[in-house]
């Protein structure tokens, strides 16, 4: 049976009925870093420093050294990388059980409210909305909030820093509650430099993304792309990070799988 099953899946997708849609962004030195206040440390950003391409310092090979933050660019946040998840094994790049990193995806689309409203916050009514067009959020399913955030190409826009913090969507307290209470979600994914909205910080608990989401042994995805090319219900979603031993998160390729029909 399985056999069948994945060998008609390889043929769908060699045949691009069922298409890879990539969701990361470009890793590149300007790639914005998510900035906290300046009390504490920061993220470095991406660097690249090359090695050798094909010259004197090795003749017929090209490579580069490169170093970043954990959490730069597409992102992927494990649970031990907030306090309310820190006590879980199975909660670091290296130990989360890999039949995780491949789970279906339900997007919301938020982008007409983002687009009116930068500190547009999705609450448990907006989700409820959707339930009823699209069906029940099923469980182990990752919950993608579109906002067409990642349009935002320039990365002060996309950080969008003002004089009380980011002006960011995200997810209110309550939405997370639920999505992790009442969904048994596999974890929240959003367009923005951090899974949690720019005014997380005076939320209670703050950061509720971070606190619930990871608090629950759920993960959570940064910096997507292409959201706009998903469908609502029913795409597959590829969400690998390094395994880094007792990582926190890391860079890594998001793919989507999606049927053409
Ligand atoms: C550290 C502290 C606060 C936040 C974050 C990291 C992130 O958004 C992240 O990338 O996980 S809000
Ligand atoms: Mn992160």
């Amino acid at each position: 049976m399985t056999t069948a099953v994945l060998e008609k899946l390889a043929k769908q997708i060699a045949k691009r009925k069922i298409r890879v849609v990539d969701l990361t962004q470009t890793l590149k030195p300007s790639t914005a870093v998510i900035q906290l206040p300046p009390a504490f440390a920061q993220s470095s950003p991406f660097s690249i420093s090359q090695i050798s391409r094909y010259d004197d310092k090795g003749p017929a090979w090209y490579w580069n050294n490169i170093s970043c933050g954990e959490h730069t660019g597409t992102h992927f946040d494990a649970p031990i990388h907030w306090v309310s998840g820190k006590d879980y094994q199975d909660g670091a790049t290296d130990t989360i059980d890999v039949q995780r990193f491949v789970a279906p995806a339900c997007v919301i689309d938020c982008s007409k409210e983002a687009a009116k409203d930068e500190k547009f916050l999705l609450t448990p009514k907006h989700i409820l909305a959707w339930e009823k067009k699209h069906g029940k959020i099923p469980k182990g399913s990752w919950v993608l909030m579109r906002t067409d955030w990642s349009k935002r190409t320039d990365p002060s826009a996309f950080l969008n820093m003002k004089e009380d913090g980011p002006h960011v969507p995200g997810p209110n307290v309550d939405a997370m509650r639920f999505l992790t209470q009442e969904r048994d979600v596999n974890g929240w994914g959003v367009e923005a430099v951090g899974t949690d909205a720019g005014q997380a910080h005076s939320f209670e608990p703050a950061f509720p993304a971070h606190n619930l989401m990871h608090g629950a042994n759920r993960f959570g995805l940064a910096s997507l792309c292409n959201l706009d090319q998903l469908p609502a219900t029913g795409a597959v979603i590829f969400a690998a990070p390094l395994k880094i031993e007792q990582g926190s998160g890391s860079p890594l390729r998001v793919l989507a799988l999606v049927d053409e029909r």
